[in-house]
């Protein structure tokens, strides 16, 4: 081997890179293929864990933000709210300090919900936080918040507007009904304000489209809007609520939304539960908060599934977040903190998610997360690899016996995390490698 080679080897060995698998560069995967799609994805598929953030002027009612418009608060009403919107104790530091303390890695901000309000500056909307007496771009302080401390902030965009004279339902500003609605006219509008958003904020980690349900929109107009998004920010990820789905025509977007439900396993499209720490989306007092075993077991069996959580906060009228759900994310950060080498960066499986467990995978490790205890130890089918080594990341030790049909992990009762005991099996291959198995013993 000549000095140069060797080099090159020590060298490819030290990144834990092959010299023969070059990775395609960027410019020549084409625009849409898979290979690009996997290469804007990259990030947020190590990342595992965001924040959601639905905040706005209806939070001074405490009901649901857009839904609530001419229903529990009238409509008159509900559109004047923003003239109280003061949220002197906004601070965009803050929440992105709570964030991350979390152990989340970005941050999705309802720049615009169902409603119309503009969290931002807008040109193209007079119906923004700029008009309310609290006068701060949110979009502009929490998107610099987040560039400082290495959190990415992503945006999240309503297609339908309810209150949009042009937007053919809902409600005319005030109440009432729309005169003269276009769609036409309406769609300028909403790729007006979508280039200020994209052009004016730094990078967007990924837009979270949402309203795409209704009739005036379609399959034709989210693929149209697509195409426009990737124009401005060709990098940024979107998820598929950019319009109906179309039977026989491509999905649109990067990844599925399951909604307040758990994902089901799925290695081929990427997805991402959203779901609310609380009940509601907006801020409602006294809501009912999640207890921490609830919130780590929605982690646990997202990843386990090799999905993202996307958790939901709902700040207060003034600009804070509620001590106790600021409380109980602290709590999943340290969980995080101490167990983190199995979530962050691991994909999912090989054991599909069950009624007492999920599983991570990183390199040749396998993370079996126990979430209940059956009676006589977990019986598992066989994993097909050899299993060189264990231990329990929450403490004690495992007894593994590996059987030609059956792998069998006992911990002592007292050794037994309350939450979730971490075992990690160390492979005599890539756990990925490894066909999913369902995680229930064969009959
Ligand atoms: C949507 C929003 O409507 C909701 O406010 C929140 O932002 C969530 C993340 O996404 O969820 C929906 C969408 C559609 C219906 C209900 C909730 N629906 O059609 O009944």
């Amino acid at each position: 081997m000549s000095k140069r080679a060797l080099f090159t080897a020590i060298l490819a060995a030290a990144l834990n890179t092959t010299t023969t698998a070059q990775p395609t560069p960027p410019s020549e995967k084409p625009a849409g293929s898979p290979a690009k799609a996997a290469d804007r994805l990259a990030w947020w598929r190590e990342a595992r864990f965001g924040m959601f953030i639905h905040w706005g002027p209806v939070s001074l009612r405490g009901t649901e933000i857009g839904w609530s418009r001419g229903k529990e608060v009238p409509t008159a009403e509900y559109d004047a709210l923003y003239k109280q919107f003061s949220a002197e104790r906004f601070d965009a530091d803050r929440w992105v300090a709570l964030a991350k303390s979390a152990g989340m890695k970005y941050i999705v901000l309802t720049s615009k919900h169902h409603d119309g309000f503009c969290l931002w500056d807008s040109r193209r909307s007079d119906y923004n936080v700029m008009k309310s007496p609290l006068h701060r771009d949110i979009d502009r302080e929490l998107s610099d918040a987040c560039r400082r401390a290495g959190i990415r902030f992503c945006t999240y965009y309503s297609i339908l507007d309810w209150r949009d004279p042009n937007y053919p339902l809902g409600e005319a500003p005030g109440g009432g009904p729309k005169i003269k609605p276009d769609m036409d006219t309406y769609v300028a509008g909403m790729k007006g304000q979508l280039k200020e958003l994209l052009t004016n904020y730094g990078p967007i980690g990924l837009v979270w489209f949402d309203g795409q349900w209704e009739a005036p929109w379609s399959y034709e107009r989210g693929v149209d809007l697509e195409k426009f998004v990737r124009s401005l920010q060709p990098d940024t990820i979107i998820n598929d609520r950019l319009g109906p789905g179309k039977p026989g025509a491509p999905a649109l977007g990067d990844y599925a939304t399951p909604e307040q439900t758990i994902g089901g396993f799925n290695r081929d499209r990427p997805w991402e539960t959203c779901m609310t720490i609380c009940q509601q989306w907006a801020w409602k007092p006294d809501d009912n908060l999640k207890p921490l075993r609830e919130c780590l077991h929605a982690l646990v069996r997202c990843v386990g599934g090799d999905g993202n959580l996307l958790f939901n906060v709902g700040p207060m009228p003034d600009g804070r977040i509620e001590d106790r759900q600021a409380d109980r994310l602290r709590e999943m950060g340290a969980w995080l903190e101490k167990y983190g080498e199995s979530v962050y960066a691991t994909r999912g499986g090989p054991y599909m998610p069950g009624a007492n467990l999920a599983s991570t995978t990183r390199g040749n490790a396998v993370y079996l997360h126990v979430l209940a205890w059956p009676e006589g130890g977990l019986r598992l089918p066989a994993l097909g690899a050899k299993v060189v080594k264990s231990a329990v990341l929450t403490g004690g030790k495992a007894s593994v016996t590996q059987g030609d049909d059956a792998l069998l992990i006992e911990v002592a009762p007292s050794e037994r995390d309350p939450i979730d005991t971490i075992i990690k099996l160390e492979l005599d291959r890539e756990g990925l490698a490894i066909a999913p198995i369902a995680s229930e013993p064969a009959k």
